[in-house]
């Protein structure tokens, strides 16, 4: 019911440009294995998390400093996080589909709101940040039409986080993906913190891989062969 409100009301085919969907969800919640899925469709163009420019800009690994040193290195890294997810929120692409690892809003909502709590970020940081976000929102197309939700339980992505054993992550403390985890809920489920006027589809990402296509084919049905996004699939 909900979704053909949504999608009687979303007009997708008269956007004057691509419909952009952004895939969020906790670390290690399986937003790059839902992406891979996508990818094999045609109409749409997949930008996936830009980590390799987090690990080496000018030689530098800002993803690795940051869980380092989050004092010293959080602003740095959260600046240029902004900018290369705001690299692919502008990028213009060809197809009518653009499909989006995280976003600023993500960045922003979740990460920068979790630091600052933490007081890694210090009220002068977070308020440069803020504003540097404001004037994006503001001034570049960041739209997007649809999150998609990949909701998880933390126990079950801080086994996974364990189990892919990314270098920089080793150090991550179960508590850092538990309020994680709140503040996604918070923001995207519950719709308590920040404004979220977009539309949310959740999918429930606790399985493990071998089950969860069954999860995507919901998603699948009820979005994109009703809006037609895959044609001639
Ligand atoms: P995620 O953006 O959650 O990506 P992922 O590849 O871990 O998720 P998935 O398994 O669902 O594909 O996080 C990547 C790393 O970057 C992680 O260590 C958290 C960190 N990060 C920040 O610290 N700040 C940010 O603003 C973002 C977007 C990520
Ligand atoms: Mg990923």
């Amino acid at each position: 019911m909900f979704f053909r409100r949504l999608l009687s009301t979303m007009h997708w085919s008269t956007l004057n440009r691509p419909c952009t969907i952004s895939v969020e969800g906790n670390i290690g919640s399986g937003k790059t294995t839902f992406l891979n899925h996508i990818e094999r469709f045609g109409n749409a163009t997949v930008f996936a998390e830009p980590l390799h420019k987090w690990r080496n800009c000018q030689g530098h690994n800002l993803l690795d400093l940051m869980y380092r040193d989050p004092k010293t290195f959080a602003f740095t890294f959260q600046s240029y996080v902004q900018l290369t997810l705001l690299e692919a929120h502008t990028c213009n692409i060809t197809t009518p589909f653009k499909f989006l690892e995280r976003s600023v809003f993500s960045a922003r909502y979740c990460f920068v709101e979790k630091l600052k709590r933490d007081g890694f970020l210090s009220p002068p940081e977070f308020s440069v940040l803020d504003e540097w976000f404001r004037w994006i929102c503001q001034q570049q197309k960041v739209a997007v039409d649809l999150f998609v939700y990949l909701r998880t339980d933390p126990e079950v992505v801080y086994e996974r986080i364990l189990k892919r054993d990314r270098t920089e992550e080793r150090t991550v403390p179960f508590e850092y993906i538990k309020s994680l985890h709140e503040i996604h809920e918070d923001w995207l489920y519950h719709k308590t913190l920040y404004d979220c006027p977009v539309p949310v589809f959740t999918i429930d990402a606790n399985m493990d891989l071998s089950e969860i296509t069954g999860e995507y084919k919901k998603f699948e049905n009820q979005i994109l062969e009703k809006n037609k996004i895959f044609i001639g699939v």
